[in-house]
């Protein structure tokens, strides 16, 4: 028998010639289900109906068309496993070389006005998605096309290849075909949590004129499912500043995150307060183990600490720079108790933000009743990508998530850290990679003592950062979120007492500032990632 291909589709655009292109240059023999090969049967192409190929039926007024074993198992088989080949043989499945779907027009079905449920639950394609999923996961061994734009690009692949589509052809057919299901499987949850919430489908607060932003269905390796409900979770009185109008969307249709958090008392939230919450969240969910409390401004940490308890952690993260702390950003890693609460009041703040809040911080921190204190259970629960607006188009890049692991740092120096140095080091590049770049962060004792922010250059960030710390230096841990370019960082680090460097490494004169360290006793971490943040 010939090569197989199963055409299957909604969209004939292209279809006619695609197939005639297989049969005629490249000796394909084809299958498909009803409509498709009525399409390529009026045109003249000789094909099989996949009904007579299974000899099944189509049932259930087409539910049930190319759900079947030979047509799985033609996809799925490993031409390399002697066991899979073995099983087709026993069961007369020709093994699928190109698998062609497209899938019920979903989302065109409930952009028509009056659409009804019944008629978009038809809509919800179940064995095009199989197959596209069962074709995507065998990329090994065979080529999947989800859209009519791939028809041509595929027919030069084989011209240019005797007839083969290479892996890495296949293999970003295969990325697109999963890109296409999730997009498809998406706006089919979409439209059921907005029916099941009729709240946020209200035509006063949702935005159906820029809903759907979805992904193109990208060759990047991101998981880039990226979708705005269309959702107006909230008016916000204004952006950033007073003249910028603002409001808060709902991403997807997970209600996790902030929506989910429980605002137990004070003002309206601001655009400002909420990006300086999702900053602190970010944060503060570095730190699991210990107590630990974040003040931050304008999404910089300006004091974080670790104690014994929470109340201590808060007032040593506090104390770091009692300056800027006031109308700042708190996070706190656990329940907000009674003698926390206490402390809080006694400063200007902005928001609180911590997994709980126990009753008797409750009575407490209602005597401010300006304070906006959130609770919100999972901290640690963030976006998976962030966005950036640029002219003509959005930046998506995966969240910089990556675990810090310090199993997978590099000493470099004569002088190893002791475990208290290491624990030190940790702490201090964790603040680090939530500070914007270029970040130097002074620590000691588990507490931050100078942090220098978003300076053009490396020298002005240590600068402010030691500048801040003063006296405390001595004896004290520096983080930097990049590496030095050269060692004069190192020598004055050194001369201003600290002990121990943790950054990335990766400038071509490491060894200049390695030797620095060796020459003044430093001991030094070369971490392998960096963590710039803009
Ligand atoms: O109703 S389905 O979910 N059940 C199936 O078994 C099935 N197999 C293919 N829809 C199914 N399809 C879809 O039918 C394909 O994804 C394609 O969109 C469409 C093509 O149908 P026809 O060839 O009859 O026009």
């Amino acid at each position: 028998m010939a090569r197989l291909a199963l055409l299957s589709v909604s969209n004939k655009t292209g279809l006619v010639d695609l197939a005639k292109s297989l049969v005629e240059e490249f000796n394909f023999e084809i299958i498909s289900s009803g409509g498709t090969a009525l399409t390529l049967k009026e045109a003249g192409i000789t094909v099989q109906k996949v009904s007579d190929y299974t000899k099944s039926p189509e049932i259930l007024g087409g539910r049930v068309k190319t759900l079947h074993p030979r047509i799985h198992g033609g996809i799925l088989a490993r031409r390399d496993v002697p066991q899979d080949l073995t099983d087709l043989a026993d069961n007369q499945i020709h093994p699928i070389d190109l698998v062609v779907v497209n899938l019920y027009p979903f989302e065109e079905t409930i952009a028509k006005p009056g659409v009804t449920l019944s008629e978009a639950i038809e809509k919800i394609d179940i064995g095009g998605p199989a197959m596209l999923r069962a074709a995507s996961k065998n990329f090994a061994h065979l080529t999947v096309l989800c859209d009519p734009g791939q028809y041509e690009d595929y027919l030069q692949e084989l011209r240019q290849n005797d007839g083969q589509a290479s892996l890495n052809f296949r293999q970003k057919c295969a990325l697109k075909g999963f890109s296409h299901t999730a997009n498809y499987d998406q706006a089919i949850s979409t439209y059921l949590s907005k029916l099941s919430n009729p709240e946020t489908s209200n035509p006063e607060t949702s935005n159906s004129g820029t809903s759907d932003l979805k992904t193109s269905d990208t060759e990047s390796t991101l998981p880039l499912n990226f979708q705005v409900s269309g959702t107006q979770i909230q008016a916000l009185r204004y952006g950033e500043n007073p003249h910028q109008s603002a409001a808060w969307y709902q991403t997807g249709t997970n209600n996790g995150g902030w929506v989910a958090a429980e605002k137990l008392q004070g003002k309206e939230l601001s655009y400002n307060n909420l990006v300086d919450l999702e900053a602190a969240r970010r944060i503060i969910s570095e730190f699991t183990v210990r107590p630990a409390a974040a003040v931050l401004k304008h999404t910089n940490p300006c004091g974080v600490a670790l104690g014994d308890s929470l109340k201590e952690a808060y007032e040593k993260a506090l104390a770091a720079d009692s300056v800027s702390a006031f109308g700042g950003i708190v996070a706190l890693n656990r329940p907000i108790d009674a003698a926390t609460a206490t402390e809080l009041t006694k400063t200007f703040l902005e928001c609180v933000v911590a997994p709980s809040c126990e009753p008797e911080a409750k009575e407490i921190l209602a005597g401010k009743s300006k304070l906006r204190v959130l609770t919100l259970a999972d901290l640690n629960h963030g976006p998976k990508q962030t966005v950036k607006a640029i002219a003509g188009g959005l930046l998506i890049q995966a969240s910089d998530d990556a675990t810090v692991d310090p199993d997978r740092w590099d000493i470099v120096t004569e002088r190893k850290p002791t475990d208290d140095e290491l624990a030190e080091l940790l702490f201090a590049w964790k603040v680090c990679k939530h500070v914007k770049s270029n970040a130097i962060v002074i620590t000691a004792n588990r507490t931050t003592l100078g942090i220098g922010a978003g300076q053009m250059n490396r020298v002005g960030a240590a600068k402010i950062a030691l500048e801040q710390a003063g006296e405390k230096t001595k004896g004290s841990f520096l983080a930097s979120d990049g590496f030095f370019p050269f060692d004069d960082s190192v020598r004055t680090a050194a001369e201003k007492g600290i002990t121990a460097i943790v950054q990335p490494g990766g400038s071509i004169r490491d060894q200049d500032s390695i030797n620095a360290a060796n020459e003044l006793g430093l001991t030094m971490i070369f971490t392998g990632m960096r963590h710039f943040l803009h």
